[in-house]
């Protein structure tokens, strides 16, 4: 009997049984009656891609180059707040990174990450990791995040846009456990000079009065002009996180940002919205020759291949690496990440597409 299952189905029961219940609400959970998380998901079961033959397609090439960083695989794994919470001992960002050296699989860690980013971004290897910004009110602590995440050696800075308030999540509300999660995201924020000055006394001595300085500041609900701000922060590569709209594109571009990140948040952030999937073919056509990533709803690797044929440039994997992580820490991960490219790589041998390249530009119809 293998040690990890092979389909997200059993993943997901496996790790639902081993997490704690209000970690697992947090997880599973998404905004409202989660119709968007469910129409994500069944978004992926509406197109099918048309199979072509004798394309010589014995060999493939799973690689992309992005903001001219070689990648091995189109696949990321994306931010996640507070995902250390579904390791057994906490410390799940250090164990997802390793995963990431392992895979080659970049991870986006999120600023919520429960280790400080700089201990995180030790453990890549030689892969590539992006800094996920949640663009705290105080301008110079945004600076500091952008500085240390340069220092750091992260490569390229992903601007959430949908989450500077957190949705209405009710199973979280029936858990009664946002300030529990509130409490352990808090690392980036006590390891930030700028951050302690603005504290009369340090997190150790009065950990309250520094968990409501933070809830004062998390969130910034950004305008257009300040990504004007934002771009003069840094020279790495700008990615706006919850695009879904063609104009915004457009308007990301005339501010000089250089990639876009198609989401909805997984459905976990405002309910009744398109599935991120169906609105995925206007993004890419606004955003021409720039990078379009994308998550939401992604569960296996012919659900990347659709993406990837519906003009995704990397496709991200949410969900089911928090459960893999709570099955099997870093081995439960890279056993997930190499299931998914193994499913990847043979549904481009046995279609016809040696290269990523040739995949999209595969037909896809509506099933
Ligand atoms: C306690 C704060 O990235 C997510 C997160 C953001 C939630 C913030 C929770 O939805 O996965």
């Amino acid at each position: 009997v293998p040690k990890y299952p092979f389909d997200y189905v059993s993943l997901e029961r496996a790790g639902s049984e081993v997490l704690p219940w209000w970690v697992l609400s947090y997880v599973a959970g998404g905004a409202g009656d989660e119709q968007t998380q469910r129409a994500n998901v069944a978004a992926f079961r509406k197109y099918g891609i048309v199979p072509r033959m004798l394309n010589g397609a014995y060999e493939r090439d799973l690689s992309i180059s992005l903001f001219g960083i070689d990648l091995p695989t189109p696949l990321f794994m994306c931010p996640i707040g507070v995902i250390g919470l579904c390791a057994l001992d906490f410390h799940g960002d250090v164990q997802i990174a390793k995963a990431a050296a392992l895979t080659g699989v970049p991870m986006v860690a999120s600023t919520l990450m429960m280790d400080p980013m700089e201990e995180v971004a030790s453990h890549f290897g030689d892969t590539p990791g992006f800094f996920q910004l949640y663009t705290p009110r105080d301008r110079d602590l945004a600076a500091s995040f952008v500085a240390r995440a340069e220092r750091s050696g992260f490569k390229a800075i992903v601007i959430t846009l949908d989450t500077w308030t957190t949705g209405w999540r009710p199973r979280d509300l029936n858990t009664g456990n946002l300030p529990e999660l509130r409490g352990y995201c808090l690392e980036n924020y006590f390891t930030d000079d700028i951050f302690l000055r603005r504290l009369d006394r340090s997190p150790k001595e009065d950990l309250n009065a520094a968990r409501l300085e933070w809830l004062k500041i998390w969130g910034n609900s950004l305008q257009w002009e300040d990504l004007d701000w934002l771009r003069s922060l840094t020279k790495l590569p700008l990615l706006l996180k919850g695009i879904c709209h063609p104009d915004d594109v457009r308007r990301a571009r005339d501010h000089g940002i250089d990639g876009i990140y198609c989401s909805n948040h997984g459905g976990r952030q405002a309910n009744g919205g398109l599935p991120a999937l169906d609105v995925l073919p206007e993004v890419v056509e606004a955003a021409g020759d720039m990078p379009v990533l994308f998550d939401s709803g992604i569960r296996s690797g012919s659900d990347a291949a659709k993406a990837i044929a519906m003009g995704a440039t990397a496709v991200g994997i949410g969900r089911p690496y928090a459960y893999a992580l709570a099955v099997g820490g870093t081995d439960g991960v890279v056993h997930y990440l190499r299931s998914a490219l193994a499913e990847l790589d043979l549904l481009m041998a046995i279609d016809g597409f040696p290269t990523l390249r040739d995949l999209a530009a595969a037909e896809v119809r509506a099933v």
